[in-house]
């Protein structure tokens, strides 16, 4: 009942548009142009409201697009520990989104009293210790901010609860993964009053850098770590934080470039870690001749700082890219050099990857890593829960740079007995909560120094196959379904075999040719990766996989 008005004053402020928007709430929640964002933004909050309530904590909203162009926008809801919304409440919020159509509230309340009652039949509310606890967090983009002003008055003029029991803390533009550690460190510590983001995130992952690059005698791969913030939101707060970094005159200079956050049109434009690892070139800002200078080494994050990419060019200037999947071989070989053997052995080390992740870094997970290595379907989320269930030390990234690290309790207490204090404080380096560009350069730049790896050396641990992605134009993706972790498709039927013939037509004795189409989950298209060891092959393979669609 108390629920019920509630949400007859919540419902109250709806937006009333008449969409024919299907609206999906995925693996990087809503995003579309921001212009269409309404609904979905009112869904975001009804369902955040509904997940505060639920869980009686903190419980966080993300303003982002990510690495998409300027005019889109987006929200993610983070759970009290800083993970991702659970699978069911996806399917909540997205049916939510879908049931607010003009002039017929009364389809959106009985769609809405359902939801409530699946929900909190496990877990009936006690009227008196309810209370509403909710954390913003928003990218540079200019409608991040009305967004954010919207939710912020939706939950603070809430008349049904007492005050005292609303809580409101704003961050303003941040991170996406600071929003997510701000958000596990309420709920840890139990903290109710917002906090200095910057110093918090700075003792817990700048402190350990520091610390471990004063470890290092002399810097021998590389002194220069140049950024290219993709003019987003990592401009701002590394702004923030290279100060006091500095402070403790490190060894290794830290160079941002790229950081015109204040002008929106150029987030992500011709910069950033999407735009590297799509086009396999330089960004905006690097001159070639800079790039030459052997001392530098280049990094890229994307427009919230969940991804990074790294690269470097060879003496005869070829561009090496040094992405997810290099990143993933290079943690996963630190491990193993750095942990006793009997320790190796007692526990599960592995790596997981998607689809997308080149044929070559796999067969070198397994054939001279030795490690075991999984594969999951796209989006960080389902990542990190295989690496949760599979290993004691899970290292999960996508090729487009997305991931960390995570490891159990069994692996912390193994590793306690050996007193290792340089890998224990390498593995505080680690954001456990959520691929962080950040903290995953942090992670990357100590074990090239630790190891003495020249980042040419590291591009050349193994030749990526040739590749290429394409997308393509479909009047209903939906139609496009996969099995096999979203590497085979079991519709439109018949589809999958047309594409095994082509793909086995062109094979070379190597048999390494490969090709799969998924539906993507961010923009109204269908991928097709392939790559083959023979350049040639990419586009034979790609032509015909595209006339087999259309
Ligand atoms: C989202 C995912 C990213 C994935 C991408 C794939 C999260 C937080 N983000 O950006 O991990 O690589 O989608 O996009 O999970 P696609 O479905 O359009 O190919
Ligand atoms: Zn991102």
């Amino acid at each position: 009942q108390y629920l019920q008005k509630t949400f007859n004053e919540l419902a109250s402020q709806r937006p009333r548009k008449s969409n024919a928007i299907n609206f999906t709430y995925g693996t990087s929640g809503f995003r579309m142009d921001s212009s269409k964002l309404d609904i979905p933004l009112f869904a975001t909050a009804l369902i955040t409201f509904l997940r505060s309530l639920y869980c009686n904590k903190f419980i966080g909203i993300m303003i982002t697009a990510s690495h998409n162009p300027p005019q889109d926008n987006g929200f993610k809801t983070i759970e009290p520990k800083g993970e991702m919304l659970p699978h069911s409440w996806e399917s909540y919020v997205t049916s939510i989104a879908n049931s607010v159509y003009e002039n017929d509230y009364l389809k959106f309340e009985a769609n809405m009293l359902n939801i409530i009652d699946t929900i909190f039949k496990a877990c009936p509310l006690e009227k008196k210790d309810t209370s509403l606890r909710i954390i913003l967090g928003r990218d540079t983009r200019s409608s991040s901010l009305p967004f954010a002003n919207f939710l912020n008055d939706f939950f603070t003029n809430l008349t049904t609860l007492k005050t005292e029991n609303v809580i409101v803390l704003d961050y303003g533009i941040v991170t996406t993964p600071q929003l997510h550690f701000i958000v596990r460190k309420h709920t840890a510590d139990n903290i109710f009053e917002q906090m200095d983001l910057t110093k918090e995130y700075f003792d817990a992952f700048f402190i350990p850098f520091i610390k471990l690059l004063s470890k290092v005698a002399n810097l021998q791969s590389f002194n220069t770590l140049i950024i290219d913030c993709a003019n987003g939101v990592g401009a701002l707060q590394l702004e923030k934080l290279l100060p006091l970094y500095e402070k403790h005159s490190p060894q290794l200079k830290l160079e941002l470039i790229n950081t015109n956050y204040q002008d929106c049109s150029k987030l992500n434009v011709e910069c950033g870690a999407d735009f590297v690892k799509t086009n396999q070139k330089l960004p905006g800002g690097i001159s070639e001749e800079f790039a030459n200078n052997p001392n530098f080494l280049f990094c890229s994050l994307d427009g919230d700082s969940d991804r990074i990419i790294f690269y470097c060019l060879t003496a005869d200037k070829k561009f090496c890219l040094l992405d997810g999947d290099k990143m993933a071989t290079l943690i996963g070989e630190f491990f193993i050099e750095k942990l006793p053997a009997p320790l190796l052995e007692s526990i599960k080390l592995g790596i997981v990857q998607t689809a997308y992740a080149n044929g070559s870094s796999t067969a070198y997970i397994k054939d001279v890593l030795k490690l075991d290595a999984r594969c999951a379907k796209t989006g960080v989320k389902n990542l990190h829960h295989d690496a949760v269930e599979n290993f004691d030390v899970g290292i999960y990234f996508e090729a487009n740079g997305h991931g960390t690290v995570i490891f159990n309790d069994k692996f912390m207490q193994a590793l306690s007995k050996y007193k290792l204090e340089e890998f224990e404080l390498f593995i505080s380096l680690i954001n456990q909560a959520v691929g962080d560009a950040i903290t995953d350069l942090f992670i990357v730049v100590i074990i090239l120094l630790l190891l003495k790896l020249d980042p040419r050396d590291w591009f050349k641990k193994y030749d990526d196959l040739p590749n290429t992605l394409i997308k393509c134009v479909v009047p209903d993706r939906s139609e496009f379904e996969t099995f096999d972790n979203e590497r085979q498709l079991s519709k439109p039927i018949g589809l999958q075999e047309m594409i095994d013939q082509i793909v086995n037509e062109t094979n070379n004795s190597d048999k390494k040719n490969r090709c799969f189409v998924r539906a993507s989950g961010t923009e109204d298209v269908v991928r097709i990766y392939c790559e083959s060891s023979k350049q040639e092959n990419l586009t034979i393979i790609t032509t015909k996989v595209l006339e087999a669609i259309k």
